[in-house]
């Protein structure tokens, strides 16, 4: 008997970003002979209409939820979903008795907490691909599936857990790409996605990369990568953001991908962004990105200053900033760096110094947030609870009181900043239109959160396509002409 499964997508922020999540697993249930159908509430008009009217009773063997945002990580509106996620799955529980399946990488961050706040009982740490399709078989054939990798479910008062398998992302096939609406997604979201690997191995203080993904790298064949960027270019989808926390980590899988997208001529044809680190970026990695299609890496850079990236747990410094961005410079790629400004060892002089250097390096985008969100099982949480409790902490900010868990947001925000650190910023700035801030709406056409942003939804309308930023970008230096498409020549729209 054929298993039907339900993939739902509650995340309906604007621009839209394609639940690239559920096409994977709608592949791999698939591929393992189950039946995938998707309900994408982004898509929907009314959801709450699409969810009564895509739940026909008991027609499911079970519903899979994902969720990719707990928050939306911005010290400024400090914005948490898991209200609206609970609606969307109080909703479809009062629609059918099939067992709801909870996984994503906001879900993976705290699962536990997730499921006692939407009163749910199962969901899978990690990837989906594998443990989805044995869950619901074992489920719907009352199987004992307590073993299933990284399983998490409710057992009287409490939840127990099954460590993820991390399995090897080795094989040679590429997902079809076909259960999710991605034509759309490039017409309201400008860009389609892709991931080339998972993993992190590094040890930055505030990451929750690792409990989603694991902490060894695990790279996919580069043939499949580019199998499934052709499997997407036939669908029209030539404009990409790679799904991949940092594509240079490690440097030579990022580096097999680009000969790999070049030997198949795909350079002109393809676009595509990606976050990278600058630990690993040189002159050669510039020429090479472009030729294989790069419009414009945003590197995570955090800070300028030696101290405060030490602080943070970053294996680079300014002098690998300095690198990066002479090598971008001369190779003619475009780039931003990203600021997560004001986190343990920040201080006036040390903001200074960071807004400064990063001037003087010229990137095309600074993007400038302040505060940083405490995830629970970071060593950023273990450092805070270390000092105390968490509302005598100067340093903090947000929901303190009674939540030890870090569940809703808290920030770290350097108290050595002094009482208005956010007007030193703009100050120390002094109106350099390069930088982005994560600051609505006061930030007008600069604001780089994209939970709702509204002037990114209509230059997406217009036609414009890409990462956010260099839309942001784009928009902003020349305002009235549209600039889109592969190696920054124009493309048609939409
Ligand atoms: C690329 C990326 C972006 C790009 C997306 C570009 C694109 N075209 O896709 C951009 C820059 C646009 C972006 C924006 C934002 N992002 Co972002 N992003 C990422 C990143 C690096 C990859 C996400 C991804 O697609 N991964 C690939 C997919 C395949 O993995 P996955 O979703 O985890 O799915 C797997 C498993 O989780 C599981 N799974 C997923 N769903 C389900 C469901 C079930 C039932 C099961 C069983 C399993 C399961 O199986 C899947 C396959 O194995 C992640 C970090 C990371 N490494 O994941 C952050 C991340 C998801 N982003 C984050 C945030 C906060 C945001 C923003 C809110 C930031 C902002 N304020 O603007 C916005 C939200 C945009 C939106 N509309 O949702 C956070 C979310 C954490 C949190 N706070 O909860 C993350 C985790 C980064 C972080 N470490 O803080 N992002």
């Amino acid at each position: 008997m054929t298993r039907r499964v339900l993939l739902v997508n509650p995340n309906r922020m604007k621009p839209p970003v394609t639940p690239i999540a559920l096409d994977y697993l709608a592949h791999a249930l698939t591929a393992q002979g189950l039946q995938a159908e998707v309900l994408d509430l982004c898509l929907a008009a009314d959801w709450r209409q699409a969810v009564d009217e895509g739940l026909p009773g008991a027609g499911f063997d079970a519903v899979g939820l994902t969720l990719r945002n707990i928050d939306d990580t911005t010290f400024a509106s400090r914005e948490f979903f898991l209200p609206d996620f609970k609606e969307v799955a109080d909703r479809i529980r009062r629609r059918t008795p099939s067992p709801v399946i909870v996984g994503g990488s906001g879900f993976s961050v705290m699962p536990e907490e997730v499921l006692s706040f939407c009163g749910l009982d199962l969901g899978i740490v990690g990837d989906g691909e594998d443990s989805l399709p044995l869950l619901v078989r074992r489920l719907a054939e009352g199987l004992d599936w307590r073993g299933v990798p990284g399983v998490i479910y409710r057992d009287g008062p409490r939840f127990r857990h099954v460590a993820p398998a991390w399995g090897l992302l080795d094989g040679p096939g590429a997902p079809a790409r076909t259960a999710v609406d991605n034509r759309r997604y490039l017409a309201e979201g400008g860009m389609g996605s892709i991931e080339t690997k998972r993993g992190c191995p590094k040890a930055c203080i505030y990451c929750v990369d690792a409990p989603g993904k694991g902490r060894r790298p695990r790279c996919r064949p580069p043939r499949s990568v580019v199998d499934e960027m052709q499997a997407l270019l036939a669908q029209g989808i030539d404009c990409l953001h790679l799904c991949d926390a940092e594509f240079n980590i490690p440097s030579s899988h990022a580096e097999e991908v680009c000969r790999e997208i070049t030997a198949r001529g795909l350079g002109d044809r393809v676009g595509w962004y990606a976050y990278a680190s600058p630990a690993a970026f040189d002159d050669a990695s510039a020429a090479l990105y472009r030729r294989a299609g790069c419009r414009g890496i945003n590197f995570g850079v955090d800070s300028a200053d030696d101290v405060v990236l030490h602080a943070l747990g970053r294996d680079f410094g300014g002098d690998d900033l300095r690198r990066t961005a002479a090598a971008c410079h001369r190779q003619g790629l475009v780039f931003m760096y990203d600021l997560l400004l004001g986190g343990p060892g920040e201080t006036r002089e040390t903001l200074r110094r960071t807004v400064e250097a990063v001037k003087e390096m010229s990137p095309d985008r600074v993007g400038a947030a302040m505060g940083v969100r405490i995830f629970p099982g970071t060593r950023l949480a273990d450092l805070v609870r270390a000092s105390g409790p968490l509302p005598a902490n100067p340093h903090l900010h947000g929901h303190v009181d009674g939540n030890e868990g870090l569940f809703s947001p808290v920030f770290y925000l350097s108290a050595d900043l002094g009482n208005d650190p956010a007007g030193l910023l703009e100050g120390l700035i002094g109106g350099d239109r390069r930088f982005l801030f994560m600051k609505p709406p006061q930030a007008g056409d600069m604001n780089y959160n994209y939970n709702d942003n509204s002037g990114l939804v209509e230059a997406i309308r217009q036609g414009y396509r890409g990462a956010f930023w260099d839309i942001l970008r784009r928009v902003a230096d020349a305002p009235g002409v549209r600039r889109d498409g592969p190696g920054q020549a124009p493309m048609p729209g939409p």
